[in-house]
């Protein structure tokens, strides 16, 4: 923990003063069909009564602190002023009201307060951190005596990232390079204390998440301190027997959640891994060598005589946020993905590998064995289903040589393509990478400008937890005002782009 503290970070600050006053119009281009236009007028010169609105935009995503100006018109104030304030990342979320949700997320994620002013002129500032984009203020009252004025809004925006250790990449196509701009922005507002999930919602350190922040944190910022951080801080508070939770809260002490995911303790592993690929530290890898293999024993212990991984529901693997698919294969690549990093670290450690390789040896020939279709060329899952994660983890697992690899994604491609009923960009970045990986570029690059060009064409500054093209307004929890619009696990372009473009 104590080590973990030590590599806090500062948080940068920048004051953001530009802003517009926009109006919502209806424009089919843009999520949902919001669109917003610039209206020319000087925000101090509207004098605005009951039911009166505006709306600032900011014009680009930012997270941090809102302050604004206000001052009375008219006779005495002979009331107080009461304000309803909405922040937003996309302006589809105004279309949303709080009291319309009805989701099983908590309510208290939506981005709105509503504020009494017994005395004016002041300058109102907001103690709370949001993410937004848009302010929306509405004067829900004043007295039919005198009105409302606001002026100078400010944003002090903060984020751990250090824009002058950016190493910013530059492309010639156009949608790449703004596919890779907002990846960076993504990555950018989600570095704060940890490396947040999302800076609206749930502002807590995922291991999933985490994992795919640090590759594209290498590719960008290299603030390896940062994941070190993060890597200290799920070590050092595992259950008893070692295991890892999902993810970590931080704030106001750092204690673990009861969430536990299959993959994502075991991506603990990886992260290690790469980390360790960045930057040699003999201190870490002691420290945390046996944390991270027991992850890989306590997973082991699911694995059946034969190397069939057999879960059960107190410890589910994740895969994807979709529970439409059987994932069991899927759960068997990642496991075999995971062993062989670990044999990786096992090995500098001068560990007996031989039962892990066993393991690995028992998994890889249950996996060619049984859910091996060489007729379809295809991997199946145990219910006998064909999905595009078993084939993508597979390939990414280098179950089979790099030929065969890049024959199970051209009939990935053929045979299971377009990508159907999956929301996450979390999936849809390994889809691409195992494109990529089986020496698919072209396939990899239209995947992703079709999914993250797609975000860009409907007006997105940063990436979204969750879209799915054919439903642009589908929301994990429900609606989309709780959705989280800079979203850590969608910041994939940014590491994809330099790995294999
Ligand atoms: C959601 C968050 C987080 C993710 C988990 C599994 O709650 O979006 O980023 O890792 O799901």
């Amino acid at each position: 923990m104590e080590k973990s503290a030590r590599c806090i970070p500062p948080l940068h600050h920048e004051e953001i003063h530009d802003f517009d006053v926009v109006e919502l119009t209806k424009d089919d281009k843009k999520l949902e069909g919001v669109g917003i236009e610039i209206k020319k007028v000087e925000l101090s010169a509207l004098t605005m009564r009951k039911g009166d609105r505006v709306i600032l935009d900011f014009q680009d995503h930012h997270v941090g602190y809102f302050s604004i100006n206000i001052h009375s018109v008219g006779s005495p104030m002979d009331a107080p002023l009461t304000l309803q304030v909405r922040f937003a990342e996309v302006a589809a979320e105004f279309a949303y009201t709080s009291s319309e949700y009805d989701g099983w997320l908590s309510k208290s994620w939506i981005q709105e307060e509503m504020i009494h002013l017994d005395v004016l002129p002041c300058r109102l500032e907001f103690p709370r951190r949001y993410a937004f984009r848009y302010v929306e203020i509405t004067v829900i009252d004043t007295s039919p005596k005198w009105q409302a004025v606001f002026s100078e809004p400010k944003i002090i925006a903060v984020s751990s990232a250090d824009d002058t250790k950016l190493q910013k990449r530059s492309f010639d196509d156009w949608m790449l390079q703004k596919i890779y701009d907002a990846g960076i922005k993504t990555l950018k507002d989600c570095m704060m204390d940890v490396f947040e999930d999302g800076p609206k919602r749930d502002r807590r350190l995922w291991l999933g998440d985490l994992r795919l922040q640090a590759q594209a944190n290498y590719a960008s910022f290299r603030q390896n301190d940062l994941v070190k951080r993060c890597l200290y801080l799920f070590g050092a508070m595992t259950t008893i027997d070692g295991k890892i939770s999902a993810n970590v809260f931080t704030s106001p002490a750092p204690v673990p959640d009861d969430t536990f995911l299959f993959d994502y303790s075991l991506f603990f592993i990886d992260t290690l891994y790469d980390y360790l690929n960045e930057e040699n530290n003999p201190e870490l890898f002691d420290d945390l060598f046996d944390i991270a293999r027991n992850q890989m024993d306590l997973a082991l212990r699911y694995v059946d005589e034969g190397g069939k991984l057999k879960l059960t529901e107190g410890y589910p693997v994740f895969v994807d946020w979709s529970n439409e698919f059987d994932k069991s294969t899927a759960a068997q690549a990642i496991m075999i993905y995971t062993i062989k990093r670990f044999l990786v670290l096992a090995e500098k450690k001068e560990i007996d590998p031989i039962f892990y390789e066993r393991m690995l040896e028992k998994m890889e020939r249950y996996a060619i064995d049984k859910l091996w279709d060489e007729q379809k060329g295809l991997f199946r899952t145990n219910e006998n289903e064909y999905n595009i994660a078993s084939q993508v983890w597979m390939v990414l697992a280098d179950v089979f040589p790099m030929k065969k690899s890049r024959e199970i994604m051209e009939k990935t491609v053929e045979l299971l393509f377009p990508v159907r009923n999956i929301a996450t960009p979390y999936m849809y970045s390994h889809i691409v990478e195992a494109l990529f990986h089986a020496g698919m570029k072209e396939e990899a690059i239209k995947l992703m400008k079709s999914y993250w060009g797609r975000m860009i064409e409907l007006g997105a500054d940063t990436f979204w937890e969750a879209f799915d093209p054919d439903h642009p307004s589908y929301s994990l929890y429900g609606s989309p005002i709780i959705s989280s619009y800079c979203h850590a696990w969608s910041c994939t372009p940014v590491y994809l782009l330099e790995k294999y473009v």
